[in-house]
């Protein structure tokens, strides 16, 4: 039985109090299902969106959070009807929330890209309560042998990284450099990367996060808090020494978006995954045009790429490490995020 209210994580303004409190449970409207969320992953986004930094308005009030991984518990009265997903199903909500379906894009299997999509935790309501509702054609399918708490990272930050190395073109046996490797997308990018047969290059700052990288299989670490010569020394740290194949930006500061053209491979790729506030990209046309450079963004994925990244994961390839917190104490994660001091990713148990 479905109570009428719920525990939740609620904000009024940017940079407000986040408040731990007790909300109605919301009734799924007709295309929709009601997923009694068990565990969600905090990623940089759900800081962004509680901040504001973004141009793009966000609901206010409102509920964050985009990994959520639970069991269907309602379905509205259309949902049910092609039988993908039923009550009792374990499903995941994913920042893409809903699309249209029928635009260009959608129709295309490019959803992340359709104008009318809605988006959890920002546009509508998400993970950070128990009870949250998302469009039955979005929600992923979680197999039922794989365990809540670990899946929900894949849901954003496993989905994305995974979309991304598809879209650096990088080849088996290649090197991609990963930028932000010891934060929750690059975590799992060392992961996915390893899992795809590439060799991975991990840069960002501090033994916690070094030591996390090389045991998720990076050939090399670069400290760039250290480095006096960045680009000299991710080359160099290539297997030889020419340059990754490809790089991928997950960093939440603009300054990696100015040198990865810099260090990567004459034909290699740059793939824009991060998203710093006011931030620009930068690269030498002369050095763009004569190494055949190929720069590009790449944003979440469609739900094939949603139910591929979570079929790796649930075959066993990708473990990276998290730590469990309840979700009355996202204010505490927020800040350890800000500070850059959480190496892996954040999982939130609703029911504490
Ligand atoms: O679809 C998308 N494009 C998408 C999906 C999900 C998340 C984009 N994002 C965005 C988020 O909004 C955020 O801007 O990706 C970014 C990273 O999210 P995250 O992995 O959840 O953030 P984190 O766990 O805080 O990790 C960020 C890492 O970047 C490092 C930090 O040390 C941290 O480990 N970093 C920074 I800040 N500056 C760096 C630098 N100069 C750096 N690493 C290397 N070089
Ligand atoms: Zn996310």
């Amino acid at each position: 039985d479905i109570p009428k209210t719920q525990w939740a994580q609620v904000f009024e303004s940017h940079n407000g109090p986040l408040e731990y409190k007790q909300i109605p449970v919301p009734t799924p409207g007709p295309d929709e299902v009601l997923v009694n969320i068990k565990y969600t992953g905090v990623c940089h986004t759900d800081l962004h969106a509680w901040q504001g930094d973004w141009p793009l308005d966000v609901k206010l009030p409102l509920v964050g959070g985009h990994e959520g991984a639970g069991v269907v518990v309602a379905l509205g009265e259309m949902a049910g009807q092609n039988g993908r997903v039923k009550l009792g199903d374990h499903a995941g909500v994913k920042w893409l929330n809903g699309s249209c379906l029928s635009c260009d894009f959608c129709e295309a299997s490019d959803e992340p890209l359709c104008a009318k999509a809605s988006l959890s935790g920002y546009t509508v309501d998400g993970t950070f309560q128990q009870y949250c509702v998302a469009k039955a054609a979005h929600v992923s399918i979680i197999p039922k042998d794989v365990p809540l708490d670990a899946v929900a990272p894949i849901l954003c930050a496993g989905i994305t990284v995974y979309k991304g190395l598809k879209e650096s073109g990088a080849k088996p046996g290649q090197c991609v450099a990963i930028v932000g490797a010891g934060g929750g997308l690059g975590s799992l990018a060392l992961q996915y990367a390893k899992a795809m047969g590439l060799q991975t290059l991990a840069i960002d700052a501090g033994d916690d996060k070094r030591k996390m990288c090389e045991e998720l299989g990076a050939r090399a670490f670069v400290d760039f808090s250290k480095s006096s010569n960045l680009v000299e020394d991710v080359k160099k740290a290539s297997p030889d020494g020419l340059g990754p194949h490809a790089v991928i930006l997950l960093a939440v500061s603009e300054k990696p978006f100015q040198q990865a053209a810099d260090y990567v491979r004459a034909r290699g790729s740059v793939v824009c995954i991060g998203l710093p506030a006011h931030a620009s990209l930068k690269a030498d046309v002369f050095s763009t045009v004569t190494k055949m450079i190929n720069i590009k963004g790449s944003y979440v994925g469609n739900r094939r790429d949603g139910a591929e990244a979570i079929d790796f994961f649930a075959r066993g390839l990708i473990n990276a490490p998290y730590k469990v917190a309840g979700l009355s104490e996202l204010p505490k994660v927020f800040e350890l995020m800000k500070a850059g001091k959480i190496a892996g990713r954040y999982v939130l148990d609703t029911s504490k």
